[in-house]
């Protein structure tokens, strides 16, 4: 059985790579300084075709995979991981449409987005839930042919730049949550009752936006509606499953892109008439760094093999594939911290500065320990398969 990368996935990786060096890194840290969303990056995904890379070609896709498009968010994050954002939540955000859409409800909605014309944002996150899926209070009263929406959504990405968000609401309050209670609704760009509050500023990935969504009287139509009323929780556990190695291949370019600046450092740099490489205390360190890498390279890479099997609809995820999701989100994120942390130590002084990149690819590996579910949320998953 042939264990590597196929001709086609090198090829994407070997063209992302150079695009990314090109195009995207030299505008790495003026992105993180102004904490402006990265139009100019939407537009380079847009002209290589990237955002096509997970969709169907029947939607106008390309159909290459998971693992092709985890391929290029590891390229991008490995110089700037706010950039990489912009495909991540791209999957996240399509992935309740691509696994309860209905056949009229892609058509409707897939080309555009295979396209990079339309963004899309994923509605789950609330001041009370987060990590509780099941805390989700956002309702939506079905009346004739609409829902009417209200409630309030925080920490969502690209909300206010997206022209459809994916909308986790309580449908049914008397089922529980994961029985029945939670609908996902598409609401799009423009609708009365939609509006964009607050914005967060942050830590890291600040090329990303990432604010509240209020949805007041909202009236949607009940056309928009993914899968059956009752569905909402199956879908949006899917989605995390498949997107947490998408955060995992950004968790491994972010690790990597800091331990190439932390080797190319110690090597040039002289301390006691030696470069510092030299010495056993830093290139033990550093020959850690690169095994840890590598482990959570292989964890995401596998993963996404396992990924590239499980039907993209309302089918049950196979536990193994369930478990691995969860690992390589959990280890690849608690590496990129330990190894973004160490290329700091390395850089000493400097690491400390904006003068090199480490100390902003640090604070960009910190949300990987965060989002699309918490390293002990991985945790729960993947005893909860024992
Ligand atoms: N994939 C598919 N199904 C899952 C699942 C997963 N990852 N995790 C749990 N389930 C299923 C369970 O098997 C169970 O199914 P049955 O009712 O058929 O037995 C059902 O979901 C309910 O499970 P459980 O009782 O464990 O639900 P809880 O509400 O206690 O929570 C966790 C389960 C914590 C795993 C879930 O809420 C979760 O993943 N939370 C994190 C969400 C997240 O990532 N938030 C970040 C913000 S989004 S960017």
């Amino acid at each position: 059985m042939l264990y590597d990368l196929t001709d086609e996935q090198r090829m994407l990786q070997e063209t992302v790579r150079r695009i990314a060096k090109e195009q995207i890194e030299p505008g790495a840290a003026e992105r993180d300084a102004k904490a402006e969303f990265p139009w100019d990056v939407v537009q380079v995904f847009r002209d290589n075709g990237l955002f096509a890379c997970d969709f169907k070609e029947a939607y106008g896709g390309a159909e290459m995979g998971v693992l092709a498009l985890c391929l290029a968010v590891e390229e991008v994050a490995k110089v700037c991981a706010g950039s990489s954002l912009v495909l991540l939540v791209h999957e996240l955000g399509s992935m309740p449409i691509l696994l309860g859409g209905s056949h009229e409800q892609k058509e409707r909605w897939l080309p555009g987005l295979a396209a990079g014309e339309k963004l899309v944002a994923f509605g789950l996150t609330e001041p009370g839930a987060g990590s509780d899926v099941g805390g989700i209070r956002t309702r939506a009263i079905k009346k004739g042919d609409k829902y009417i929406i209200n409630g309030t959504k925080q920490f969502i990405s690209h909300a206010d730049v997206a022209d459809y968000i994916c909308v986790a609401c309580v449908t049914d309050p008397e089922a529980k949550p994961h029985k029945g209670g939670l609908s996902i609704i598409v609401v799009e760009k423009g609708t009365p009752g939609l509006s964009i509050g607050k914005h967060e500023d942050k830590l890291g990935i600040r090329a990303s936006s990432t604010c509240e969504v209020i949805l007041e009287d909202c009236e949607v139509p009940a056309a928009n509606l993914l899968g059956s009323e009752g569905d909402g929780f199956h879908i949006l556990m899917k989605t995390l499953d498949f997107t947490r190695p998408c955060v995992a291949s950004q968790a491994v370019g972010i690790a990597q892109g800091a331990l190439d600046v932390a080797v190319a450092y110690a090597r040039e740099r002289q301390q006691f008439g030696q470069a510092i490489i030299t010495f056993q205390g830093l290139n033990w360190m550093l020959a850690d760094m690169d095994t840890q890498v590598e482990a959570a390279r292989q964890l995401v890479y596998k993963t996404c093999s396992v990924f590239e099997d499980v039907p993209k609809d309302l089918s049950k995820v196979p536990r193994e594939a369930i478990r691995l999701s969860a690992m390589s989100k959990l280890f690849a994120a608690e590496t990129a911290m330990k190894v973004t942390t160490d290329a700091v130590q390395i850089l000493g002084g400097y690491g400390y500065v904006k003068e090199y990149p480490v100390e902003r690819m640090m604070r960009d590996a910190k949300i990987t320990q965060i989002y699309e579910g918490t390293s002990q949320i991985q945790k729960v998953v993947i005893a909860s398969c024992l």
